[in-house]
């Protein structure tokens, strides 16, 4: 899997993906994650990006040409042509786990960040084949999205996320919050761990934890109940 990112501030992208679990994947060559100037591809000799919106307004927008030329060096630098460029937008649709999964068996997909007021739209229409949006609030930039994004499509990639951090119990692979868990000690600042997990009753665990995320979901993010896989009993129990 290799994601290319195209950004103006490509360092931010750089310092992060090479912490944790993404760095070492990258060292273990799992992932692929690349930052790439979009003003290494300015075509004036100031190597300016930006320019002012036609129409009037306040702030600068990025210009079509250095954000096209960037694309087209990175097709032709590529073995296989990215079927996804991703526009990180406050305007996109809302990213899920589901965007992310479907995602993560591509070979190649590119991420576009917007800086200023945006980007001219014809270098949009020209390369973009979806924009997302990371929630309602507006960034600076499409950058802390983009590592937003890399990051939860990089960590469904076979190999990735060792055995201690699999995802096969995680919040929304069943569409239900996690339950709570517990380590050492088994009582701290008067606080027991539940007795049930000392138990060693793997069938008692397994229903605790499934309750503890019904009634986590439940309090939390009722919304969430709605698309869940429940069993008739829990369907039941919920609606009580
Ligand atoms: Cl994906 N990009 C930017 N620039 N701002 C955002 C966003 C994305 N999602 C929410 N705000």
């Amino acid at each position: 899997m290799k994601i290319t990112i195209m950004t103006l501030f490509p360092e931010m992208i750089e310092n992060a993906v090479n912490c944790s679990i993404l760095g070492r994947a990258r060292q273990n060559g799992l992932i692929e994650i690349e930052a790439i100037n979009i003003r290494d591809f300015a075509n004036n000799k100031h190597l300016q990006v930006d320019d002012y919106p036609y129409g009037g307004g306040a702030g600068m927008l990025m210009m079509a040409d250095p954000v096209c030329r960037c694309y087209d060096h990175i097709v032709e630098h590529s073995s296989v042509a990215p079927q996804h460029v991703l526009y990180m937008s406050p305007q996109g649709k809302p990213w899920k786990q589901q965007m992310a999964e479907a995602l993560s068996s591509e070979e190649h997909i590119v991420l576009l960040c917007g800086h200023y007021e945006g980007i001219d739209q014809r270098a949009l229409d020209a390369i973009v084949t979806e924009e997302v949006s990371i929630g309602d609030y507006v960034l600076t930039g499409g950058e802390l999205a983009a590592l937003v994004v890399a990051d939860s499509i990089s960590r469904l990639v076979p190999g990735v996320l060792g055995k201690a951090e699999s995802f096969q119990d995680e919040s929304f692979s069943d569409g239900l919050l996690e339950y709570p868990h517990y380590t050492r000690p088994a009582v701290y600042r008067d606080e027991a761990v539940p007795d049930v997990l000392l138990s060693g009753n793997h069938q008692k665990i397994a229903a605790y934890r499934r309750e503890m995320s019904l009634i986590n979901t439940f309090n939390k993010r009722p919304d969430l109940l709605k698309r869940a896989k429940l069993t008739e009993k829990e369907k039941y129990f919920i609606n009580e």
